[in-house]
């Protein structure tokens, strides 16, 4: 009688049959061409076989089993493994919690999460995964926000949010931060620094949110509104915005940053990065004995016996970015070389 080649169970080839079929679903999830349908053709052939297949030598003379197929059908006899198959496993979950990092608002916890339920792709999560708005709102503009955006356009955007704020306001002021500032010909996202003389974090909150942002929306240049922050690195606005008139257009990231005067020179430095800058400069002042954060820089800090702070210490320099360098006892670095 023939041989039942199909019963998993008792097929001498079992363990063969189902590691190769790891590495095809691996060449099938990566959208490689042809080597599925060289494994589903070697595993066709070996399911047909009612001996085990030991060596590379046997493997290679049947039908649709090439040399290099017939070498990973002797280590896994050999072995009981195939050590292509853990680097594929590697780089697999490497690629995908990269992937996943780089939706908005997804952290390493949430990716993480995210791979152990099983999720392995964008179609998964919008269709199975406890979505929030924000994450849904990233998956499906991944590519926008994950695309730079030429400085010219950063410029576009920033003259659309100068108008319109100066129109609420004559006074405020908008500078556009980041990687911008540092004179970058592409950028990650769009970081407004937006100031009034002598107004409070307060009352730039309430311009912000009753007037600059509805109006910014009216325009159809907001699209949408992720986040506001008000943390130790002041309120801070996050959301999207596209150029008015171009049907198709991109959304590209914002942030806007709200500054009060007495705070704009730390604020310059802060949020004009990069951020290996921020934390080179930072450690410099704490070697000085002094701190510097995006409000100011402080003397007289007083820390524990962990170096924790105990005290926010006094005031030197909140105001003027230059001063702040003076005082760090540093020549001025222009923001171009800002870079580390
Ligand atoms: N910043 C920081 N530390 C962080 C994040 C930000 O010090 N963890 C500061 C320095 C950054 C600035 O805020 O330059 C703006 O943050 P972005 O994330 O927008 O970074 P960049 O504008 O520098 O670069 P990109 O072009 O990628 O937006
Ligand atoms: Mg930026
Ligand atoms: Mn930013």
């Amino acid at each position: 009688h023939k041989h039942d080649g199909h019963d998993r169970e008792t097929n001498p080839n079992a363990k063969t049959i189902a590691t190769l079929q790891e590495m095809s679903d691996y060449y099938t999830r990566i959208q490689d061409q042809w080597r599925p349908i060289a494994y589903r053709r070697a595993i066709a052939t070996l399911r047909k076989q009612d001996r085990k297949i030991m060596t590379a030598e046997e493997a290679s003379q049947l039908p649709f089993v090439g040399s290099r197929l017939a070498q990973k059908i002797e280590e896994i006899v050999w072995t009981n493994h195939l050590r292509r198959l853990d680097n594929t496993k590697l780089d697999d979950s490497d690629k995908l919690l990269e992937k996943f990092l780089g939706i908005y608002g997804v952290g390493f916890a949430q990716a993480s999460k995210w791979i152990n339920q099983g999720y392995r792709t964008f179609e998964d999560l919008l269709a199975h995964a406890q979505l929030t708005d924000n994450q849904r709102i990233g998956i499906e503009h991944y590519e926008d926000f994950n695309t730079r955006i030429p400085r010219a356009e950063v410029g576009e955007h920033g003259d659309i949010v100068n108008s319109t704020a100066h129109s609420i306001d004559p006074q405020l002021q908008v500078v556009i931060m980041g990687s911008y500032r540092r004179g970058a010909e592409t950028c990650g996202d769009i970081d407004f620094m937006i100031t009034k003389p002598g107004a409070s974090v307060y009352e730039l909150r309430n311009i912000l949110l009753d007037e600059l942002i509805p109006s910014l929306f009216a325009q159809d240049f907001l699209q949408v509104g992720l986040a506001v922050t008000s943390r130790m690195d002041g309120t801070k606005w996050h959301g999207a915005s596209r150029l008015p008139g171009h049907e198709g257009a991109q959304w590209r990231r914002v942030d806007f940053l709200l500054v009060p005067t007495e705070e704009m020179g730390a604020a310059l430095i802060y949020f004009t990065g990069n951020d290996i800058f921020n934390r080179s400069i930072r450690l410099l002042a704490s070697k000085k004995g002094m701190r510097l954060n995006q409000h100011g820089l402080w003397k007289d800090v007083i820390r524990g016996r962990n170096r924790e702070r105990m005290t926010q210490g006094t005031l030197l320099e909140g105001g003027s970015e230059k001063r702040i360098f003076e005082l760090l006892g540093v020549p001025y670095r222009p923001p171009e070389h800002r870079i580390c």
